[in-house]
């Protein structure tokens, strides 16, 4: 990117992160689906307000996450069928100062079979599956409204062609309960924390990643701590906004269903994996890390939309010629997936998948 690009970037995100209106008319509509797609391309990430989705959903999430998180530990890690974890991060070594639930969406559907340690809220078993449910519901049905305006903006012919990767009874999606408690900024320097950044956030929740699914939804509370780095080195915070969802896309998934007018669409030239491997297009795929706060817990939610497994991704043979040969062997969403869980949390993934 080049540096007045950079300037640019950074000051409209400073002053003004992309803000997507989804309450717009019909007749707004195809307005609405080129901003987001202008956002898609220039910042990977913005945030959507008249979303849809029901306060009473959001509040009831928010409210069982901080019972699940104020319990004892013990308790906590018996939370089956999810996933409770504390500090590590994936399976390679990667740490933060963050607990968390994490499972397949699918999880709740085996959820609904008696399990021998349902999570609790109020000594009500069926709450806890029943909240997150109606939230995964909502958020999913808010993912695929963006994923239809995506493909609208796109010139895609199949306008639910994106959609209906993550309708899939199959969709591999991922639900994540984040809790990153407040930890006080020590002034000795440790790989865990930020050199140079302001004291009352310098301790690393979650590290530098950008997300490997089709696309996420995120919610927190009105505790700041994201970042976002549009540029190699540059941080960005991101303000809390709990009214709103932040919406984060990974975009190599793009090429296999993009048509020919969408590849026209499509610029080029960006260095991060996810990226690359796309629609030889413009789409990015923000990098991303959290910061916690000494004196405040953030909870955020996050609902990662992902394909089946065996969905295939090949290069469009539109996107191929003599001067952009093909630079990638084909490969399934579960190849793909597998790759991201060999490596830690900040590589490039895609190098493994060059022809
Ligand atoms: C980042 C996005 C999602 O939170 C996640 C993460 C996953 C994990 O925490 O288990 C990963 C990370 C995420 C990318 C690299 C690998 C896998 C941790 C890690 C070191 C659930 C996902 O799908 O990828």
């Amino acid at each position: 990117m080049m540096r007045s690009d950079h300037q640019k970037l950074k000051s409209a995100i400073d002053d003004n992160l992309p803000i997507i209106n989804l309450s717009s008319s019909p007749l707004e509509r195809s307005e609405v689906a080129r901003l987001i797609v202008k956002a898609c391309e220039e910042y990977g990430f913005f945030k959507v307000i008249n979303h849809g989705v029901p306060n009473h959903i959001i509040a009831k999430m928010e409210e069982v996450s901080f019972k699940f998180f104020n319990k004892p530990v013990t308790e906590k890690q018996q939370a089956t069928p999810f996933g409770y974890g504390c500090k590590n991060i994936g399976f390679n070594g990667d740490s933060g100062e963050v607990e968390y639930l994490l499972f397949p969406t699918k999880t709740l559907s085996i959820a609904q079979a008696q399990t021998s340690n349902p999570i609790s809220i109020d000594d009500d078993p069926t709450k806890f599956r029943s909240v997150v449910s109606s939230y995964i519901e909502a958020v999913r049905e808010l993912a695929c409204k963006i994923l239809d305006l995506m493909a609208e903006g796109l010139w895609v012919h199949d306008k639910s062609a994106f959609s209906k990767l993550i309708r899939d009874v199959e969709s591999d999606s991922v639900f994540r309960l984040n809790h990153y408690p407040p930890v006080l900024c020590s002034s000795s320097k440790n790989n865990n924390s930020i050199n140079g950044s302001s004291s009352n956030s310098c301790k690393v929740g979650f590290g530098v990643h950008s997300d490997p699914q089709i696309l996420t939804i995120l919610r927190s509370n009105d505790v700041g701590g994201l970042e976002i780095s549009p540029d190699h080195g540059v941080w960005i915070p991101v303000s809390p906004d709990p009214t709103t969802f932040f919406i984060n896309v990974a975009a190599w998934w793009c090429k296999v269903y993009a048509d020919e007018a969408a590849a026209l669409a499509f610029g080029f030239g960006f260095d991060d994996d996810n990226v690359n491997v796309m629609t030889n297009g413009k789409f990015v795929s923000v990098k991303h890390r959290v910061l916690s706060n000494s004196a405040k817990s953030r909870m955020s939610v996050a609902y990662f939309g992902a394909p089946s497994l065996n969905a295939r991704v090949t290069t469009l043979p539109e996107l191929v010629t003599p001067t952009k040969p093909c630079l990638y062997r084909p490969f399934t969403w579960a190849e793909y997936k597998k790759t991201v869980y060999s490596l830690r949390l900040g590589d490039s993934r895609l190098e493994i998948f060059r022809k």
